[in-house]
């Protein structure tokens, strides 16, 4: 129960709610059961799953664990902060949300897409073409994001990400190619510029941290770029699952 008269957090009471709803919506042992908001009071209730054979005490310390993450991942979600130019999420948000992906039991995968010969659009149109550039690719990125399974992110400078988890990653390199051959058909207000992208796809596997995830998927990357560029290249060497 949370009492919008009496809240006094940083962030505003209806955005942590947002946080705090999407993070059990996240978790997969936690389902939200009850929601009311009349403007004064916001009446909030979740259910916590407990699917092993518990003692009581063991059960107890389980939901208590459950309660602790899901207050840490709706801080998390709360401080996700989206990059001005492009509106996808920033670094600070890929590190947290990827290192809650993995730390969870389910499959995780990045697509790591890097604009092609960007420094000449810069060079011979100006920075201004090369931000539209910049924003336009990351639209195409957002197209393919459902805010849960598939988001996006400005990684660095022209560089951006699609983390990709549960389910999805059986299509992750579908997802890969979308943005691929869709970036390729762009058309800009500069007349014949056209844009592609290198990509590169890992799989977490048995080593689940974020900075092994994203040097296999740079590892794809960089082949994409040596083998011509305007190409996906999956540095799992197929994905498991990827048979639809
Ligand atoms: P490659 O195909 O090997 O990726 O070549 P590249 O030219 O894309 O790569 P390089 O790393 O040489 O250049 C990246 C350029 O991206 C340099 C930098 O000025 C530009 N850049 C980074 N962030 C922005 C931005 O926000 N706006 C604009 N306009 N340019 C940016
Ligand atoms: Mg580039
Ligand atoms: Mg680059």
């Amino acid at each position: 129960m949370y009492r919008r008269k009496f809240w006094d957090g940083d962030v505003g009471l209806t955005p942590y709610m947002t946080a705090l709803r999407e993070a059990i919506d996240g978790d997969d042992v936690t389902s939200e059961t009850d929601f009311q908001d009349d403007d004064d009071y916001i009446f909030l209730h979740y259910e916590v799953t407990i699917k092993e054979d518990f003692e009581m005490q063991d059960a107890t310390s389980f939901v208590d664990g459950v309660i602790e993450r899901v207050h840490e991942r709706t801080d998390q979600l709360v401080l996700r902060h989206q990059d001005g130019l492009t509106r996808l999420f920033d670094r600070g948000s890929f590190e947290a949300d990827l290192s809650y992906s993995l730390g969870r039991n389910q499959r995780v995968a990045l697509v790591m897409v890097d604009i092609d010969h960007f420094k000449k659009v810069n060079d011979t149109l100006g920075h201004r073409v090369g931000d539209e550039v910049l924003r336009t690719v990351a639209q195409v990125i957002l197209d393919q994001c459902d805010g849960k399974h598939r988001v996006g992110y400005r990684y660095g400078g022209e560089e951006l990400a699609l983390m990709v988890t549960g389910n999805d990653v059986a299509r992750a390199l579908k997802f890969a190619e979308m943005i691929r051959g869709a970036v390729e058909c762009l058309r800009f207000k500069t007349n014949d510029l056209v844009v592609s992208v290198s990509v590169g796809v890992a799989e977490a596997g048995e080593d689940r941290d974020n900075d092994s995830l994203v040097k296999k998927a740079d590892g794809g990357l960089y082949r994409a770029k040596r083998e011509g560029r305007n190409r996906v290249v999956d540095a799992t060497c197929g994905i498991p699952g990827d048979t639809a």
